[in-house]
């Protein structure tokens, strides 16, 4: 059993080294870049955003209060997650790549990979075609039907696709995170509610890894 420990923790420490564990304290420098080399390879992914929701019943399937990780929640309360489809993206060192991501679900999302300088604020807004349509900057919410009245710079709406691109220089592992519905814990823990116990419907977080 011991030999076994060792061998897994061996085996760990060897990968960790190969690929390196990017988070917010051991982000490799300079691990993406926001701007792609003349000539590096082209990779395009389509994301979407979606959400998982419930209003969880009892066995007479009448809406009853329940626990969701531990937090106390009231009856009627919606248990909901959003969600990147696809969470898990895989590129080469070297790769220059373009996520268009596409909101559906959620009247607002902004998106920052951590530990790097690659985010969608001022990111372009496009369209089916992937003509540029515009920029995230801070502007009215052009859903007028939904709040906020006002996003910020590097927030988008429900109907928009953004292209969020960025060259992969660095192998590593590389947390994919939405502000609005993830709380970041003292120590980089991702959490779905808030230091107040507020829900966030997160945490919002897709993974993004660099192989060598
Ligand atoms: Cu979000």
């Amino acid at each position: 059993m011991f030999k076994q420990t060792l061998l897994v923790a061996v085996i760990g420490a060897a990968l960790a080294a190969v690929y390196g564990t990017a988070s917010a304290q051991n982000a490799p420098k300079g691990g993406l870049s926001a701007k792609c080399a003349s000539g590096a390879p082209v990779r395009d992914y389509l994301v979407t955003v979606g959400e998982w929701d419930t209003v969880p019943k009892d066995r007479n399937k009448k809406p009853a209060a329940y626990t969701d990780r531990g937090m106390a929640r009231a009856a009627n309360s919606k248990l909901e997650r959003y969600a990147f489809d696809p969470s898990v993206i895989i590129v080469k060192r070297g790769d220059c790549v373009n996520l268009q991501i596409h909101d559906l679900k959620g009247d607002h999302h902004n998106v920052t990979i951590e530990g790097t300088e690659v985010g969608t604020e001022g990111a372009a807004i496009i369209d089916d075609a992937g003509k540029v349509v515009g920029k995230l900057v801070a502007r009215a919410n052009p859903n007028p039907y939904e709040d906020p009245a006002k996003l910020k710079a590097g927030e988008f709406a429900r109907g928009e696709q953004v292209l969020l691109k960025f060259q992969a220089n660095q192998p590593g592992t590389y947390r994919m995170i939405c502000e609005v519905h993830t709380f970041v814990g003292p120590k980089g823990e991702l959490r779905g509610y808030d230091d107040k116990g507020k829900p966030m419907q997160g945490p919002m977080v897709a993974y993004i890894t660099v192989l060598p």
